[in-house]
């Protein structure tokens, strides 16, 4: 425990570069290590434990070419995680659900292989790479001469794109606070974490708090109270719910995008963390949306339990 907190500090001196010789010095952790030694291996764990990130971040490798095939990139499935989660992440939900609902045949690639932009989820189809969830929406439709949206009028259209966005861009920074700064998403960090082996582990956990802290901190949110921050989460949900009424999706008995952005931000972030002051509201105050997510995983998920087994694919 000692030199993995040892170790820690000399990652984050040597990231902050102001690492010195002395640094390296509870490295001798026996006469028969001299320093010289010592550093080669700090040296060789450090390069695998690049090597290992840079595979995990950015590997350009791709799916074999099937042609007029979609392979989606996404997360590999979150059960491992959360008993009953698909997916975690809400715009690769939407996503993968967006295709059934336009019935684009399509097969998933559940490693974890960023997009050029850095993110998932992103498509691949005949050889051309689409980035961004909502890029790969207007892609496919185009291509496939699909409108997921054809049985709303132009003002319902102007709603769906600002619920979409206010979801996407606003109250999902909400659950990411929720998920990876506060208490409430403890039990799951512990578990990612636990998957790597040590060093790599407390790379994985600085990296992912430092650019978490970062990306909330860019946004805005991240510059609010814990109080405050769910209060812009139980704003949004509610008017979300407000909007949806007794309706079974958002403009009627059929779902559009908005409503596929809506089951992924709900499976995404409630059914993650049913004790936090999100779910609370739902649970509490926006009933609606807990029964609309469970009507799209009825009409558009008939082989839920299947996929929630669904590998990595291994070729
Ligand atoms: N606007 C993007 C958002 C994608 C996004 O934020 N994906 C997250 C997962 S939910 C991600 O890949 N995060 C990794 C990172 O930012 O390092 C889309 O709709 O595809």
């Amino acid at each position: 425990m000692q030199s993995n907190s040892a170790f820690l500090t000399l990652l984050m001196t040597i990231i902050t570069g102001s690492v010195t010789i002395e640094d390296f010095s509870w490295l001798a952790l026996d006469s028969t290590m001299n320093l010289t030694e010592s550093i080669c291996i700090t040296i060789i764990a450090f390069v695998m434990v690049y090597l290992i990130a840079k595979k995990l971040r950015g590997n350009p490798s791709k799916s074999p070419v099937k042609p007029d095939k979609v392979v989606l990139h996404q997360f590999p499935r979150s059960h491992v995680f959360w008993p009953g989660v698909l997916s975690g992440s809400p715009p690769c939900l939407k996503l993968e659900t967006f295709l059934r609902m336009v019935k684009i045949p399509y097969e998933n690639d559940l490693r974890i292989i960023y997009s050029k932009k850095g993110k998932m989820p992103w498509i691949e189809f005949n050889g051309q790479e689409i980035a961004d969830s909502n890029f790969c929406v207007q892609f496919l439709s185009k291509e496939f001469q699909v409108d997921v949206d054809s049985h709303l009028n132009a003002t319902e259209r102007g709603v769906a794109h600002s619920i979409l966005t206010m979801l996407e861009e606003n109250t999902y920074w909400t659950m990411v606070y929720a998920r990876y700064i506060d208490d409430y998403g403890a039990e799951f960090r512990k578990k990612l974490f636990g998957m790597f082996f040590f060093p790599l582990n407390y790379w994985v956990r600085f990296n992912l708090l430092r650019t978490t802290k970062n990306y909330l901190w860019s946004h805005g949110i991240g510059r609010h109270t814990s109080q405050e921050i769910y209060e812009i989460a139980e704003r949004d949900l509610l008017a979300v719910s407000q909007l949806l009424g007794q309706k079974n999706f958002l403009f009627g008995d059929k779902p559009c995008l908005a409503d596929a952005a809506l089951f992924g931000f709900m499976v995404g972030c409630t059914w993650s963390l049913p004790d936090s002051p999100i779910t609370k509201v739902v649970k509490t105050k926006a009933q609606n949306l807990d029964q609309h997510t469970q009507r799209m995983k009825e009409l558009l998920y008939p082989d839920w339990e299947e996929l929630l087994l669904e590998k990595e694919k291994t070729d």
